[in-house]
């Protein structure tokens, strides 16, 4: 009679071992999801798109002024504003009052095109 009890115990114990090792389980899971945190969060490497109206070019130190659209990707409202250009080349698509469509990326605190359709 007094062994039934303590079997029940020792059933109880056992359930909750296997609640504990379940959990673990979970852990493992998470610590698996936070090593592929660093791959998603390189903001450097995020290309941007927007439709844009070139302002002004300043070919001597690779710049340009752009009147872009909003921008949903940096939460962007539609400004004027300075960019940086990567490759001189660019710059022959980047003409004062020419409607373009401009990827960038972001570079430290500047941002910088990468490419113009
Ligand atoms: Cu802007």
């Amino acid at each position: 009679m007094k062994s039934t009890p303590a079997l029940a115990l020792t059933l109880a114990l056992s359930a909750s071992t296997l609640v504990v090792a379940q959990s673990g389980g979970m852990q493992g899971m998470d610590m698996k999801d936070m090593g592929e945190t660093p791959q998603v969060d390189e903001p450097t490497d995020v290309t941007h798109q927007m439709a844009a109206v070139v302002k002004d070019v300043d070919m001597a130190s690779g710049k340009v002024t752009l009147a872009h659209e909003p921008v949903k990707s940096l939460n962007w409202p539609a400004m004027t504003m300075g960019f940086r250009v990567k490759d001189r080349t660019l710059f022959d698509k980047l003409v004062t009052g020419k409607k373009v469509k401009v990827e960038f990326i972001q570079q430290g605190s500047d941002y910088l095109v990468t490419a113009v359709k």
